[in-house]
């Protein structure tokens, strides 16, 4: 996916973008006091693009948990030199200005930055300035204020909630014709728990359908996990959790202090995926149109003798080592696929289909049907789609097919 970015595009490909943070404050937790004179700024930026930064996020307020506001006008004071300095080296880099105040927002735009980064999750202004600007915006989460929100935070379920919440923003930005990218919010009124939660279930915030971005470099929740890191010390766990959260959760911006091991995270990432694609093709073992019987129906008279069903299974195998293509280790039985529906539909009687269907899948994965003569079985089954069709009572509706279908993973 490609997403124009000024005179940049975003290509979302193989592996994740690699955003450097340039924090031009005197007090941000990390690299406060490192670059708030305009020169060693533009020298940061000016390495950071050179070790393969994708984007550049330029931020003049800190948002550590207790940090104190800073005005628009002292924001601007030392946000605008720095962009009109990195603008005329001409990295060849978008810029985003990392801003919850729209009129910043809608000067570093001018002045040459090409996205928002809104830690307060792009409100109707900063979503007006996004659409005068043509320049796209990440809407982070963020429950509270930066001064407090360290203080009890509290959620139901905190992935189906900031889920909602960010999917509620794209579509905001959508009205306006705005591009919204979708961050977590990472250490932003949540608890370790909470932040544990988002990072395991990332593919949730994924189904958006918005470009993930993810900030979780050198961040406190790592000193909690780890039992005790300073923040010079977090680089491995930053690393850890950035690589499972793209090669697993699928994030598609990492935003870092440390540019050059994350490209290389990234890089590696994006062989391995490219690999993983070229070397091992999707396969897929079929039983379809098994014939069982079982005492099966809603009624008890439904119930009360077995009826004729039919079943299929399709089974997604694990990708195969190179090398090892036609090995009998490699495969399941379709023979004893079939065996398994009869033996699990006779066993019992169900009122559902589709717990028939569930009691089927759960066997096959548990048993793994392994072909004989497969002595060192080596694959693993990825998935199991189970189908179980009653072609009885379809006939007695006049339908074509009635029946459940369930999708398995172990
Ligand atoms: N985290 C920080 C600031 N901006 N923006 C997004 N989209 N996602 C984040 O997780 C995020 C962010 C905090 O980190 P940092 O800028 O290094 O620190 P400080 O706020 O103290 O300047």
């Amino acid at each position: 996916m490609d997403l124009p970015c000024g005179p940049h595009t975003l290509t979302f490909a193989d592996r994740p973008l690699v955003m450097g943070v340039l924090n031009l404050t005197p007090d941000s937790f990390f690299d406060g006091g490192r670059h708030d004179v305009a020169g060693a700024a533009t020298r940061h930026a000016r390495r950071m693009a050179a070790e393969g930064a994708d984007l550049i996020d330029v931020g003049a307020e800190s948002t550590r948990p207790g940090a104190d506001p800073v005005s628009a006008g002292d924001e601007l004071a030392r946000l605008l030199p720095v962009l009109e300095g990195i603008a005329a080296l001409d990295l060849g880099v978008p810029l985003s200005v990392d801003t919850a105040k729209p009129e910043v927002a809608d000067r570093a735009l001018a002045q040459g930055a090409h996205l928002i980064n809104d830690i307060s999750g792009a409100g109707e202004a900063m979503l007006e300035v996004a659409a005068r600007h043509e320049a796209p915006v990440i809407a982070m989460h963020m429950q509270g204020e930066p001064r407090t929100m360290q203080q009890e935070p509290r959620y139901d379920d905190v992935v189906a909630e900031i889920r909602d919440y960010l999917a509620e923003r794209v579509a905001a930005g959508r009205d306006l014709g705005v591009d919204v990218l979708v961050d977590p919010g990472i250490g932003f009124g949540k608890t370790l728990e909470h932040n544990l939660d988002l990072l395991a279930n990332l593919r949730e915030l994924r189904q958006i359908g918005a470009p993930l971005v993810l900030g979780t470099s050198r961040k406190s929740f790592l000193d909690r996990l780890l039992g005790g890191v300073p923040v010079e010390e977090r680089l491995t766990g930053t690393l850890a959790v950035n690589a499972w959260a793209a090669a697993l959760g699928r994030a598609d911006v990492l935003r870092v202090h440390d540019v050059g091991p994350h490209r290389q995270l990234a890089e590696s990432i994006g062989a391995l995926r490219r690999r993983r694609r070229s070397s091992a093709p999707r396969r897929r073992v079929l039983a379809r149109g098994i014939a069982c019987r079982s005492r099966i129906g809603v009624t008890t008279a439904e119930r009360a003798k077995p009826q004729e069903l039919l079943v299929d299974i399709d089974v997604t195998l694990t990708a195969q080592p190179p090398g090892r293509r036609d090995e009998l280790g490699g495969t399941v039985d379709y023979a004893q696929l079939a065996a398994i529906a009869q033996a699990v539909a006779g066993r019992h009687e169900y009122r559902l289909v589709e717990t028939l269907a569930e009691r089927i899948a759960a066997t096959v994965g548990r048993e793994t049907p392994r072909v004989s003569g497969g002595s060192t079985p080596w694959s693993r089954i990825k998935s199991l789609r189970v189908r179980v069709l009653k072609p009885g009572a379809a006939g007695a509706i006049g339908a074509a097919e009635v029946g459940a279908e369930i999708d398995w993973r172990p």
